[in-house]
């Protein structure tokens, strides 16, 4: 039997069998797979989320679901408090038990395995489609930081030390630049550059004294799932790195995924633009849910906007020249196609600095 499967039927019921195990989604970490399962002797069927951690990256992965449990259990009573029956509520993804009870499984060649529910009738896009779905996008930020707002950080273990920390990223940026193999073409050169000229100031956040609140870590545009009827966001899922940080490393990142028409994949990065319409209303959007906001953190909005596509594109070109060890890429150039649109992103977005400090003053 193969490891996939033998982890499907570790999570999928006693009385049932499994019927077909799917790739699901396109994360750049784990690998996650639509298991459907039949119960014996009838015709009744159940669907479960299986994802093999990405053990490279998560190193604890015992500490990503002892955070995921902690995370699902605050927000279940923070939910059940304010449920609202006129409208389909928020949900969250729940944790399902192993066979014996554990909340993983860890197949014969050391693969952990965990299994949560899925959400129904949603679905998911990886760019914005218009100002509506801007505005939902920046709610469900909110909605998703209010929900976690009152879990004490403390709460949470640092499953992936150095996240979204800049600084840190730099300093793998210029080992990477030490053993590099990769071939200094064009577009490695521009990178080059662009990171070069771009070294001052990558700290401004940690250097601020923002208050560490509960963080999403990952909160890009297709991990938001919206309701397919009436079109509102139910839940933002990838949960692992729900962690301690800063709320401005999931605002610049919303923003820097929803804001950019044409994806973080289109291979036409010359094209990539931030776009400020889109901006102002996922911005009203999150700021109408996040009234915990302080002004200090308020007045280090800029900052995030500017530094979160400049840290991808770093994150991604560094994985580039360390021979795509980091990120799934599906081609040798991957990554590094992926950078150069992030730092095409990030010089539009310092191209419009101006436009952009309006729109967090009035937004
Ligand atoms: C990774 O696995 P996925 O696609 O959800 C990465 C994020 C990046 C994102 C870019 C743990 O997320 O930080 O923003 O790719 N996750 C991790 O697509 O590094
Ligand atoms: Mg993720």
């Amino acid at each position: 039997m193969d490891l996939i499967q033998e982890a499907a039927e570790q999570f999928a019921p006693a009385e049932a069998t499994v019927m077909s195990v799917e790739a699901f989604g396109n994360g750049n970490i784990n690998k996650t797979y639509l298991v459907a399962y039949r119960y014996e002797g009838t015709s009744d069927t159940g669907t479960l989320i299986l994802q093999r951690i990405n053990q490279a990256v998560f190193q604890k992965p015992a500490l990503v679901m002892q955070n995921l449990v902690a995370f699902v259990n605050h927000v279940e009573v923070r939910l059940t408090a304010t449920a609202d029956k006129g409208r389909r509520g928020w949900e969250v993804p729940l944790v399902i038990p192993t066979c014996t009870g554990a909340d993983h499984f860890v197949d014969s060649e050391g693969g952990f395995w965990r299994a949560l529910t899925l959400i129904e009738d949603v679905e998911t896009f990886d760019t914005i489609r218009d100002l509506r779905h801007a505005r939902e996008v920046g709610e469900a930020l909110g909605m998703f930081h209010c929900l976690i707002s009152d879990l004490p950080p403390a709460r949470l273990a640092d499953t992936l030390p150095g996240f979204h920390i800049t600084p840190e990223y730099l300093k793998q940026y210029d080992q990477a630049l030490k053993t590099s193999q990769a071939e200094d073409t064009e577009g490695v050169l521009w990178c080059k550059a662009f990171v070069e000229s771009h070294r001052a100031g990558a700290s401004v956040l940690e250097d601020a004294n923002l208050p560490v609140r509960p963080i999403h870590g990952d909160p890009k545009v297709n991990n938001i799932l919206m309701d397919v009827t009436m079109g509102h966001p139910v839940s933002i899922v990838d949960l692992d790195t729900v962690k301690p940080g800063l709320v401005h490393y999931d605002i610049g990142d919303c923003l820097r995924s929803g804001c950019n028409r044409l994806g973080e994949e289109t291979p036409d990065w010359k094209a990539v633009t931030f776009d400020l319409g889109l901006c102002q209303e996922l911005l009203r959007g999150y700021l109408s849910e996040a009234t915990f906001l302080t002004d200090l953190e308020r007045a280090h909005l800029f900052d995030a906007v500017r530094l979160l596509p400049f840290e991808l594109g770093m994150r991604f070109f560094t994985d580039h020249l360390n021979g795509n060890v980091y990120f799934t890429a599906t081609h040798p150039t991957h990554n590094l196609e992926r950078a150069l649109v992030q730092f095409q992103l990030a010089a539009s977005v310092e191209a419009q600095e101006a436009e952009i400090r309006k729109i967090i003053i009035d937004a």
